[in-house]
């Protein structure tokens, strides 16, 4: 198995052939909120890049059984449901439901990687079902995309590519040197290292981090900060639609 940790979805190779297993990661908040969703019972997590498609693909859903998650620069876009907080997933509110989410960010690294043959999400919460995966599953070559933000690195994201990388490390059947794909899996892997002990402080420093701050959600952060505090793996049923692995 080898590793290729890409910063942003901008990052991805163009051209060429697809791994066997794609991740994207947004841990504030787009794959935070998936997890903690599929985990709280929803039927299914879609995701678009564009928020009116998402508004065209879900107006025929019964509005009962569907949940509008809308996000832009981290409010709720008027209109929607919910905006992206993970705390607002709750059981009562989503199970059996069909979420239609849009976000900055985190929905377009879901798209940019769809094609691949396996598609899963991780965020920090739910990082050991990730590593599960791979350690059962032996994908030959993995890509884990960070969604950055607008293009540009996030610290968080890669913090948490690194996350599983360790956690694939810890199993202790391969070197680093083995494992990873590319320099940046190196990279995310020293990046997790340093802030494996205090993950919030991770999130602080994180300009998103600082971001969510600023719009006083710090309880966000705390919650998404949590190392595999769920036992939910969202994987990809059909282009744009993540329901949880049964087996996990
Ligand atoms: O960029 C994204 O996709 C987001 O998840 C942003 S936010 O954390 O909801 O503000």
């Amino acid at each position: 198995m080898k590793l290729f940790v890409y910063h942003t979805p901008e990052a991805v190779p163009p051209t060429g052939p697809l791994p066997d297993c794609a991740i994207a990661v947004d841990v504030l908040r787009a794959t935070s909120t998936i997890a903690t969703a599929l985990n709280a019972g929803a039927a299914g997590v879609q995701a678009f890049s564009d928020l009116q498609n998402l508004l065209d693909a879900s107006e025929s859903w019964d509005p009962n059984h569907r949940i509008r998650i809308g996000e832009r620069g981290g409010k709720m876009v008027e209109g929607f449901d919910l905006g992206n907080s993970p705390l607002d997933c709750t059981p009562d509110r989503v199970k059996g439901a069909r979420i239609f989410i849009s976000t900055t960010n985190g929905t377009r690294a879901l798209a940019c990687i769809q094609s691949a043959k396996t598609v899963l999400t991780a965020a920090f919460i739910n990082r050991a079902t990730v590593v599960r995966y791979l350690l059962q599953q032996q994908p030959e070559t993995v890509w884990i995309v960070g969604s950055g933000w607008e293009g540009n690195f996030s610290l968080e994201d890669t913090g948490c590519a690194g996350a599983v990388v360790e956690g694939v490390l810890a199993a202790g059947a391969v070197s680093l040197d083995d494992l990873a794909g590319n320099d940046e899996a190196v990279a995310a892997v020293m990046l997790y290292r340093s802030f494996q002990n205090d993950l919030v402080s991770l999130l602080k420093h994180a300009t998103h981090g600082q971001r969510l701050l600023g719009l006083k959600l710090y309880e966000d952060l705390e919650y998404c900060a949590q190392i595999d505090a769920l036992g939910v793996l969202p994987i990809q049923q059909e282009p744009g639609i993540l329901v949880k692995h049964e087996a996990f």
